[in-house]
């Protein structure tokens, strides 16, 4: 309890119920929202259902329990039951309805979860459940929920997009060889999980100079080489000109053509700076940002600490000499290397993908 400060006292079923949420969290995908886990449990402990958040545009936690156990519509009695959720319930309508109302809706009559929610827009749950009558107790686990989800917090904090960077690389580090050839380093396999990538994320950045050299389109596309139906804002970052026929300022699908210019769904941005970028990309409503270099812009980013996530696509092939995947980090000295760690959200971190691995990492807790 925030106001007396006295510790809330939690049954033996709400520990277990919220163990059960913590771990169907983890079923969800990371990305602009965080992983939420939810459950309902009957006044005697009973388990009644169990749900979770899949991702950004999906139902929320609170809303996919309520209708796994409901279905939609059907009404029953829960005023003494209790939810268990790993994060305060949202008070906002974003892509989706307030928890809070859902909640209310459903007649549940107490309510149990473990951290606050920083995201301004969607905080202050707890209050409008308390006023409307509900016995709302929070902190229960806070240490593992905030730990669950520590990278969305700060992203949160600093009130910055989430942040992916990609790497497709060879096991030697390289993203090009000598004479700048790239295409292709890694499999098939590896290229159409990226297109995936790009389909989940609300935008991605490159540089000026891997416009030049590579001329992506940066869309997301289907095995079938069709755009897939959510398409990314693709940002090119950097001081130098993108050329007016670069396929990045096209359309997605269709050629690029001189009345697309200024298409919404392209910027150029005249900055080396990741931070105003961020910056910037957050007041566009930017919630999930994939960088997908050049070596400098990722380099960039990394170096400042705004990496909240690394993909590595790993080919089993070497280069020698070539381009490497990133640029200089200032470290100079091992004791200053960037640790990461996997992801243990993940059932295995590591994925297998034709001949190539993919590696998924956070940065290692401080
Ligand atoms: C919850 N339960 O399962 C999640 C919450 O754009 P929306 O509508 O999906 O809202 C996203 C925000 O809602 C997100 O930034 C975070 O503050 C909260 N996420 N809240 O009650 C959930 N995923
Ligand atoms: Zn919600």
């Amino acid at each position: 309890n925030e106001q007396n400060n006295e510790p809330e006292v939690f049954s033996d079923a709400e520990i277990l119920g919220m163990e059960t949420a913590l771990s169907a969290a983890r079923q969800g995908v990371r990305g602009a929202n965080p992983l939420v886990g939810a459950v309902i449990i009957d006044a005697d402990g009973t388990f009644l259902a169990i749900g979770y958040h899949r991702g950004a545009g999906t139902a929320h936690a609170e809303t996919d329990v309520i209708n796994r156990l409901l279905g939609t519509g059907v009404k029953r009695d829960l005023s003494a039951a209790t939810l268990i959720v790993t994060l305060e319930p949202c008070s906002h309508t974003g892509l989706t309805g307030p928890c809070t109302q859902a909640i209310l809706d459903a007649g549940i009559g107490n309510v149990v979860f473990a951290v606050r929610d920083p995201h301004q827009p969607a905080a202050g749950g707890a209050e409008i459940l308390a006023n409307e009558g509900i016995n709302v107790r929070m902190g229960l686990m806070a240490a593992e929920a905030e730990d669950l989800n520590r990278q969305w917090f700060v992203a949160v904090r600093e009130k910055r997009p989430f942040v992916t960077a990609r790497l497709a690389q060879t096991v030697d580090g390289r993203i090009a060889a000598v004479d700048g050839t790239s295409q292709w380093i890694t499999s098939q396999e590896s290229r159409q999980d990226s297109h995936e990538l790009r389909a989940r994320v609300d935008a991605i950045v490159v540089g000026t100079g891997t416009v030049i050299a590579d001329n992506p389109r940066l869309t997301a596309r289907a095995a079938d080489g069709s755009d897939a139906a959510k398409q990314p804002l693709r940002v090119v970052m950097g001081l130098r000109e993108v050329p007016q026929d670069a396929a990045v300022r096209g359309t997605a699908g269709t050629p690029s053509s001189p009345d697309r210019l200024g298409d919404d769904d392209f910027l150029h941005l005249r900055t080396h700076d990741p931070r105003s970028v961020l910056q910037e990309l957050q007041s566009r409503g930017v919630g999930h940002l994939m960088i997908e270099g050049g070596a400098t812009i990722n380099a960039s980013f990394l170096e400042q600490g705004l990496v909240d996530e690394l993909v590595v696509y790993l080919a089993p092939t070497l280069l020698g000499s070539g381009i490497p995947a990133l640029t200089d980090l200032g470290i100079g000295t091992l004791a200053q290397a960037q640790r990461w760690e996997w992801d243990a959200t993940l059932t295995g971190p590591v994925e297998i993908l034709g001949p190539d691995l993919k590696l998924t990492l956070m940065p290692a807790k401080a």
